[in-house]
């Protein structure tokens, strides 16, 4: 796979590379890196994506290269003539926004860059492992197997936020030994100084935000024996804080922090529904719980959108946990360790699921 992908990389004069809807430092590193690689290669590179990078990321040499797609005649040439089409960090049509169907209708070769579950079947060519930690591992594959001397500062730096930001700062469990040498890689041939890139991307909270995270965290709730937990951020506190729903990235973190909470839901209300967030760790698995809401991810990094007004949105989601974990539920099933609260407030869930499926 990698070499047949190296080769059509290779044959092509230009390239689209682009990434999902509300990018992350994954998405947008992987993006940047592969960009500017291609570039040393002597090709023509076109970065272009249906919204602009997070703000943490306007630093990253690179970035001034992306472009937000505004449906252009010369976007659009762009797509159309191009060689190879890169979707990387993402499978599916959907995620890229409305870019999806310039890029599906191109004629150029379609080439899928990822390490997501369930890849869609319209691609011309994959190199999708979902063992990967992030898709700047798959990207440093590439440079690696084609031209590693090409790896110069820049690109360090772009792979290293993909590969940070994807992997919790190098704490999830799908950082292994050989990523570690991977990186150890890219901080000698970058001479990158991990501390200035650390503090660049998440070391830039706004009061507002600090005053939305104690809202936000008032919101705290446990069920099952506090094994889930879930936050709220509401519109009202949104608009109160005056904060960006953007910065609320990382949330979810406060309720995996607490001992012995093993799945995390960060409900967000907006106006058509409610976004819910599902983090876990280890072998807690949340992509197929999120996928019995229409949405999908990772294993232990889901999200799914509930047409749903909030509380509804949470009842529902919450009530089919024992579907999707194995909950470790002392004594009897009818929860008879269970606080009177608690067990009230189960009660009125199973209410919930008895009245028959979400939309
Ligand atoms: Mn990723």
């Amino acid at each position: 796979m990698l070499e047949q992908l190296i080769s059509i990389l290779k044959e092509s004069k230009s390239v689209v590379i682009s990434t999902h809807t509300r990018p992350d430092g994954d998405a947008i590193g992987s993006q940047i890196a592969l960009g500017l690689f291609l570039v040393k290669q002597g090709k023509t590179v076109s970065l272009i994506n249906h919204d602009p990078a997070p703000f943490n990321m306007d630093w990253l040499p690179g970035s001034d290269r992306l472009e937000v797609f505004d449906g252009s005649l010369s976007q659009r040439e762009s797509i159309s003539a191009a060689d190879v089409i890169v979707i990387i960090d993402t499978n599916t049509e959907d995620r890229l926004g409305d870019l999806g169907i310039p890029i599906r209708s191109a004629a150029g070769t379609k080439v899928l860059v990822d390490h997501h579950t369930s890849p869609e079947s319209w691609f011309d060519l994959s190199l999708c492992r979902e063992s990967a930690s992030s898709s700047g591992e798959l990207v440093y594959e590439i440079i690696g197997a084609w031209n590693p001397d090409a790896l110069d500062f820049d690109i360090a730096v772009a792979l290293y936020v993909a590969i940070m930001t994807d992997t919790g700062s190098f704490r999830y469990s799908n950082v292994s030994p050989s990523l570690h040498r991977m990186v150890a890689d890219l901080l000698e041939r970058g001479g990158l100084d991990v501390s200035k890139i650390h503090d660049s991307i998440f070391d830039r909270r706004s009061p507002e935000v600090l005053a939305l995270i104690s809202r936000v965290l008032e919101t705290a709730r446990f069920y099952y024996d506090s094994q889930i937990g879930s936050l709220v951020i509401s519109r009202r506190v949104l608009n109160e804080t005056r904060a960006n729903v953007e910065h609320s990235d990382g949330f979810a973190n406060y309720i995996l922090s607490v001992e012995g909470v093993r799945v995390a839901l960060l409900f967000t209300e907006t106006v058509k529904g409610t976004k819910v967030s599902f983090r876990s760790k280890g072998e807690d698995h949340v992509h197929t719980w999120a996928q019995a809401f229409g949405g999908g991810g990772h294993k232990n990094a889901s999200g799914a959108f509930l047409r749903k007004p909030l509380e509804e949105a949470m009842e529902v989601v919450v009530s089919r946990a024992p579907r999707f974990v194995d909950l470790k539920i002392e004594g009897s099933e009818s929860g008879e360790n269970l606080s009177p609260e608690d067990s009230a407030y189960l009660n009125s869930l199973l209410d919930v699921q008895t009245k028959g499926p979400a939309s």
